[in-house]
């Protein structure tokens, strides 16, 4: 294991944002760079820590040990020793460096900055002189190449390959590895477009990594291949079957769409890209269909945890209400994916209900993904278990893994933001942010919180010299009474489910702070999401909560109980439980005796089977499957 070595940020390349969007015409919010927010202890702290000491080691380990590495080495060599795991496996590794990049952007850790380095080398020494990199159709598939776009990833696999080398370069000013993809990405704009050869997002990916690249390098001939993929024009040439249309979420004008369906992840990222392309051209059909996409949605098809893609057949969308609890799909990707996406709608919009949806991506969905020790990853993400085998170190498909990797070594980005009116507060954790308004007067701007086992936050806001600008507070949807205080003072007019913005003239040591409704609360689905009708959920501040059966009663079975009527709960933080957690507890019942000696069916007047008292004990749901393979559930029976 190496060292963790954290330095001053070493590097002096201080724009190193999530997304570059400062030159975006259409974006309301701007990035705030992952340099310029130290996230201090908490919640996410911890995560970090173990995704930079524990995940990132053992997953290169990992892409080494399982060829993914020497996929490129063979090519380089020209040897004919077949390829290594799926079409897709270059992305995984590639989504590695992104996640070590991430890391790199708030502080030198030598062993990710050697390692990146030399992965460079390695990867580059595959590429062609044409360009084209992609160790799967440079061997013996060669002859397939560009032939099957439905299923190659030869595009997606850019996409990762871009938005990896941007992560780097903007952590070190190394662009060595953005030049080999700028070399892929110019042998495509070259060679394929309307008047030239089809081209097709299989697997929408690009789209996002062209546009951070037109971001990056200014150069609009990305930006428009990018709305040359969205546009889904090659249909015919490319003889696509209306199948493949649905599964891919590409191949049709992506404004035709009206509802989600296909493949979850591919419809998510390319609901990312059509959003980026939106920020820079303001084109009001993509505004529209991602609107109605969004509420399509959150209306009838995410999961309480964010979590999206119901089906394991085509790792697919169901139809409306088609959430079911133990067959849940929701790949960690998928949640993530929509974490991501959301984030590109908030920074079009300023608008807080996307800032909702991920956090409880990524508090609950996307968070389960990984175990607490970093080591074992969760491929799919199920509400309801009987103890099957969810947690492994290494799937065929690793596409999850280093997918949540850089999703928390780039967290530091996702906290603040600012617009032309002044800083947005999105997420809540110890973290200061030495930054700057848009008119480029210097701030600081810190948080305190225990955030989420608190329900307050701090923040001190200090602007170097007095200034007048917006505070923008983050109020979720799930406070529904929340109070605010500014300097003491209380303040009025706070609404859930908005930004509360605080606009005054701001000076060292003003500071606000804000006390959210952190009540535990059941929630319970509309009736149509039929296996939900008669359970309730249990949440707490942005935490979906679940029964695990290794907290219940001894002798009593999970499936057997039901929560009594009432709100009732006690919240005890207990320290030493899965890495320090809130435990809510809560009367129930369980029957007497195990529900199997009952008849299937039985009159609706026959006596229903005697029940005893007992306390449920209910803990987040990111942390399950943290004790061994074990009995879960999130949607509760309640009597
Ligand atoms: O196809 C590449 C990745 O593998 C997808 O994003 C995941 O859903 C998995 O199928
Ligand atoms: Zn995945």
């Amino acid at each position: 294991m190496q060292p963790l070595v954290i330095s001053i940020f070493a590097f002096g390349i201080l724009s190193a944002q999530v997304l570059k969007l400062d030159q975006s015409p259409y974006a309301k919010l701007h990035d705030v760079p992952v340099s310029a927010v130290t996230m201090g202890d908490g919640f996410w702290s911890e995560r970090r820590k173990v995704n930079v000491e524990k995940s990132l080691p053992t997953m290169i380990q990992l892409l080494e040990q399982h060829g993914i590495v020497e996929n490129f080495r063979n090519v380089a060599s020209k040897n004919s020793a077949p390829h290594n795991g799926p079409v897709y496996t270059d992305s995984d590794l590639y989504k590695w460096i992104e996640a070590a990049a991430f890391v790199l952007q708030s502080g030198d850790v030598p062993f990710l900055h050697a390692k990146i380095d030399e992965l460079t080398d390695t990867i580059l020494s595959a590429q062609e002189p044409s360009g084209y990199l992609n160790t799967y159709y440079q061997g013996v598939n060669a002859s397939k190449r560009f032939t099957e776009m439905y299923r190659s990833h030869e595009l997606y696999c850019l996409g990762h390959l871009l938005q990896a080398a941007i992560a780097y370069y903007r952590a070190t000013g190394n662009r060595k590895l953005m030049d080999g993809g700028i070399r892929y990405a110019d042998y495509l704009v070259e060679n394929f477009g309307p008047e030239k050869r089809p081209a097709l997002t299989g697997h929408p990916e690009l789209e996002m990594g062209l546009i951070e690249l037109y971001r990056t390098t200014g150069q609009r001939k990305y930006l428009e291949f990018a709305g040359y993929l969205l546009s889904g024009v090659e249909r015919e040439r490319l003889h696509l079957k209306d199948s493949q249309i649905k599964y891919m979420f590409s191949g049709v004008p992506f404004t035709s769409r009206t509802q989600f369906e296909g493949h979850a992840v591919r419809a998510m990222y390319a609901s990312c890209g059509a959003t980026d392309y939106y920020a820079e051209t303001g084109d009001a059909r993509y505004r529209q269909t991602l609107e109605t996409l969004w509420r399509d949605m959150v209306a009838h098809k995410m999961y309480i945890t964010g979590g999206v893609g119901s089906r394991s057949q085509d790792e697919a969308f169901g139809n409306d209400y088609e959430l079911p609890n133990a067959q849940a799909y929701t790949e960690s990707c998928a949640a993530i994916a929509n974490y991501m996406w959301n984030w590109r709608m908030l920074m079009v919009t300023g608008e807080s209900r996307f800032t909702d949806v991920m956090e409880r991506s990524l508090y609950n969905g996307t968070n389960s993904g990984m175990s607490l020790d970093g080591t074992l990853y969760c491929y799919r993400n199920p509400l309801e278990s009987t103890g099957e085998k969810i947690r492994n170190e290494w799937y065929e498909t690793s596409c999850c893994p280093p997918n949540i990797e850089r999703t928390l070594s780039s967290l530091p980005g996702y906290i603040f933001n600012t617009s032309k009116q002044g800083v947005y507060v999105n997420f809540f954790h110890n973290a200061t942010m030495d930054w700057h308004l848009e008119d480029g007067a210097k701030l600081r701007v810190r948080q305190s919180t225990q955030y989420p086992w608190n329900n307050r936050v701090e923040i001190a806001v200090d602007p170097a010299v007095p200034a007048e600008f917006s505070l923008f507070v983050r109020i979720p949807e799930w406070s529904k009474t929340t109070a605010v205080q500014i300097n003491g003072a209380s303040q009025h007019g706070v609404a859930a489910g908005a930004y509360y913005e605080i606009r005054r003239r701001w000076s060292r040591g003003d500071h606000v702070e804000v006390t959210f409704d952190m009540q535990p609360r059941l929630t319970r689905a509309n009736t149509l999401v039929r296996e939900n009708v008669g359970r309730v959920a249990v949440e707490r501040g942005p935490l979906v909560y679940c029964l695990e059966q290794t907290d219940q009663p001894k002798n009593t079975r999970l499936f057997d109980e039901e929560l009594s009527a009432g709100r009732g709960f006690t919240e005890e933080f207990s320290r030493d439980l899965l890495g320090g957690i809130t435990v809510l507890k809560h009367n129930g019942s369980v029957a007497e005796t195990p529900l199997e000696d009952e008849p299937l069916y039985a009159a609706l007047e026959a006596p229903k089977p005697r029940s005893k008292p007992v306390t449920l004990t209910f803990i987040p749901y990111y942390a399950w499957a943290n004790r061994g393979q074990d009995s879960m559930e999130v949607w509760v029976p309640r009597q």
